[in-house]
C-alpha cells in the first residue's frame, strides 16, 4: 500500500465535522465472524436462498433456526477487534459521527458505538412471525428450535432482513440522510453489492463527500473512492488513528 495514503485518509477525517461510516462483514472478519462472500464466506458453504429468505423460513423454519443457532454460538465467542474499537473511539471525537452497519453480529455496540444504524437487524433479537413483537434473546444454544413466541405461541423468527424483504424504512431514511449530508464517508469491509446499503456511498459521492474505502480487495465502489486502503480493517483503522 502507498505509505502516503494513511496520512491522507487521516487528514481528510481530521478536517471533517460530519462523518458517516458504512461497515460490512469484513470489519468483523478479524474477530472470527465469517463473511458472506469470498474464499471462506458463508455463501460458499450454504445457499442464501435456502437459509436467508422468507421462502426458506416458510418451508423449513427448523433448518433456518439451526443455522442461526450455529451462527449465534459462533458469534457469542467473538469480541470486537481494533477496527470496531477505533470507530467507537472516533464517535467521541468527531462532532457529527454516525455508523451505518450491515452487520447483525452486535460487535459495534459491544465496542461502545452508540450512534448506530443496524440496516439488516441484529442476530440477538427475535421477532414474533405473527404479531411482529421484537424481543431480545441471547440464549446460546436456543432452548427450543424453532423457538416460539412467549405471548401467542406463534413461531419466532430472527430479527434480520432477508433477501427480498424491505428494510426498516425509518432506518433507511436516516441512513440516506446521513449519507447525503456527510463530508466524508468511510466504507469498511463490504463487498458493496447488496442494496440498498451499497447505494449509500454513491449518494454521498454524488453530494460531494470524500469516499475512503478500506478493504483488502477492490469492489464496485472502488472507482468512486478518493482513497482506497488495501488491507485488513483491524490494522488500517488503528494506523489512521495514530495519525489522526
Ligand atoms: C475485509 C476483511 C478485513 C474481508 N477487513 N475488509 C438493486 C439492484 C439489484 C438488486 C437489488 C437492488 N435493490 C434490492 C435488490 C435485491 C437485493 C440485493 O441487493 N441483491 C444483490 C445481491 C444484487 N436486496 C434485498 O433483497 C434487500 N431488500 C430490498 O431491497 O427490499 C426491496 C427490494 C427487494 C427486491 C428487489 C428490489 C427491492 C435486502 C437485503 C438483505 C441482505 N441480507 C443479508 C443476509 C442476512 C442474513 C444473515 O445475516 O443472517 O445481509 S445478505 C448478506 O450480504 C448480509 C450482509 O449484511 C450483506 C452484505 O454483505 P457484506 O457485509 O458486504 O459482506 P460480504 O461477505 O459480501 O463482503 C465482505 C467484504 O469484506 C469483502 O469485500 C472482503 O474483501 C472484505 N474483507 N476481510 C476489511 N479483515
Amino acid at each position: 500500500m502507498d505509505g502516503e495514503l494513511i496520512p491522507k485518509a487521516a487528514d481528510i477525517l481530521r478536517k471533517a465535522k460530519r462523518v458517516a461510516v458504512l461497515t460490512g462483514a469484513g470489519i468483523s472478519a478479524e474477530s472470527g465472524v465469517p463473511t458472506f462472500r469470498g474464499k471462506d464466506g458463508l455463501w460458499r458453504q450454504f445457499r442464501a436462498e435456502d437459509l436467508a429468505s422468507p421462502e426458506a423460513f416458510a418451508r423449513d423454519p427448523k433448518l433456518v433456526w439451526e443455522w442461526y443457532d450455529w451462527r449465534r454460538g459462533l458469534i457469542a465467542g467473538c469480541a470486537p477487534n481494533p477496527g470496531h474499537n477505533t470507530l467507537a473511539k472516533w464517535e467521541k471525537v468527531i462532532p457529527d459521527f454516525i455508523l451505518i452497519t450491515q452487520n447483525v453480529d452486535g460487535l459495534h455496540p459491544l465496542a461502545g458505538t452508540t450512534n448506530l444504524l443496524e440496516l439488516h437487524g441484529n442476530i440477538w433479537k427475535v421477532r414474533c412471525a405473527n404479531e411482529g413483537t421484537v424481543l431480545d434473546n441471547r440464549d446460546v444454544p436456543l432452548r427450543e428450535i424453532p423457538p416460539r413466541c412467549p405471548d401467542c405461541g406463534a413461531l419466532l423468527r430472527p430479527h434480520i432482513v432477508w433477501f427480498g424483504e424491505m428494510l426498516d424504512q425509518a432506518v433507511v431514511g436516516r441512513a440516506v440522510a446521513a449519507s447525503a449530508t456527510c463530508e466524508v464517508m468511510l466504507v469498511v469491509g463490504t463487498s458493496a453489492i447488496v442494496h440498498p446499503a451499497a447505494s449509500l456511498p454513491l449518494y454521498a459521492a454524488e453530494a460531494g463527500a470524500a469516499i475512503i474505502e478500506i478493504n483488502p480487495y477492490p469492489t464496485p465502489l472502488t472507482p468512486h473512492a478518493d482513497v482506497s486502503l488495501r488491507g485488513p480493517a483491524g490494522e488500517i483503522l488503528p494506523l489512521i488513528d495514530r495519525e489522526f
